[in-house]
């Protein structure tokens, strides 16, 4: 094959992207990357330097990149970590902790952690087991205890955003699961940014434009170090099966995964998705919980404290 050059210069390419007819060496590449976040960012209207924005890291490779991005680009941006007490081969959680604080000390940024089994008395497979006997994996209780947690951490800090760094790989599995299945709720609820909205706190996701090897390029380049073990509930997960399809499908067609999410966003913005009778109801039912204070449809205690207070009456 013949080598291939930089656009920009007269270097090798480090990478080339089909979906955008582009090849950059190195430092053009990473120079691009920051400024495509940029333009992301004012895309959306997601904030300003003015914001005081929180960041949810799990010591994987797009949330350290994206911590490292804003980080350049001056923003305020603090880091939260959420252990949530999983094993793995190699202590999971305890390691992705590790490279949060390791990220966040070399740079002099502020990194909040809360430890799920310190604080709440229990790890979350055990709080999924409580929940559901019989399921093998924690993912539901996860993702409702992770957004729980996250969303007291940003209301209690006084932070304006919470941020995610899901990529677009991630937004079209999502978008997949959401189409296959018609759920035009979800499809309503999925969007680069969330405004805030009775005690949820204003959310973004700033790499939700960036296919998952352009942020892998980007860590890698940049020499940011990252776990590099997935969570081992991760494996066999629908999600994984809707992004091997799709990547055959931009494998055939260079640039198909951005068309169908950018699309899908122009259609959302279309007011195409209208939310369903059920979402209307239950959003003029929302009300504070008596023990957290954060919103929930419950009649009492909202489904995280409800979990918690489970588990602290098995003790
Ligand atoms: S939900 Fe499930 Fe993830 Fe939680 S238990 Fe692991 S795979 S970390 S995004
Ligand atoms: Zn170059
Ligand atoms: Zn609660």
């Amino acid at each position: 094959m013949s080598t291939m050059f930089c656009q920009k210069c007269d270097q090798r390419a480090a990478i080339r992207m089909r979906q955008h007819r582009l090849m950059f060496c190195r430092d053009h590449y990473l120079e691009w990357f920051v400024e495509q976040t940029q333009r992301t960012i004012e895309r959306y209207h997601m904030f300003t330097l003015a914001d005081r924005l929180l960041l949810a890291v799990s010591g994987g490779k797009d949330s350290l990149a994206l911590w490292d991005v804003l980080w350049r680009l001056g923003y305020s941006v603090d880091g939260m970590y959420i252990n949530l007490g999983i094993d793995g081969e190699e202590h999971y959680s305890n390691e992705s902790e590790q490279y949060c604080r390791t990220f966040a000390e070399e740079r002099g940024l502020s990194l909040q952690v809360v430890n799920v089994k310190q604080s709440f008395g229990q790890t979350v497979p055990e709080l999924a087991r409580l929940r559901h006997r019989s399921r093998s994996k924690p993912c539901s209780a996860c993702g409702m205890a992770k957004r729980h947690i996250m969303n007291q951490a940003a209301r209690d800090g006084g932070y304006d955003v919470l941020l995610t760094a899901h990529n677009l790989d991630d937004e079209v599995a999502v978008l997949f699961a959401n189409t296959l299945s018609w759920n035009v709720d979800g499809l309503n609820r999925q969007s680069p940014v969330l405004e805030a909205r009775d005690g949820f706190v204003r959310k973004a996701k700033p790499f939700c434009r960036f296919y998952e090897r352009e942020t892998a390029a980007y860590t890698l380049l940049r020499g940011i170090e990252y776990i590099e073990e997935e969570c081992p509930f991760a494996t066999g997960s629908k999600q994984i099966i809707y992004k091997e399809i799709l990547n055959k499908l931009e494998e055939e067609h260079p640039g198909i995964k951005l068309h169908y999410y950018v699309s899908f966003l122009k259609a959302r913005q279309q007011q195409v998705f209208q939310p369903g009778a059920a979402e209307k109801v239950s959003e003029l039912e929302l009300r504070p919980c008596p023990s957290c204070g954060q919103p929930t449809t419950n009649q009492g205690l909202c489904a995280f404290c409800t979990l918690v207070s489970k588990a602290q009456a098995t003790k």
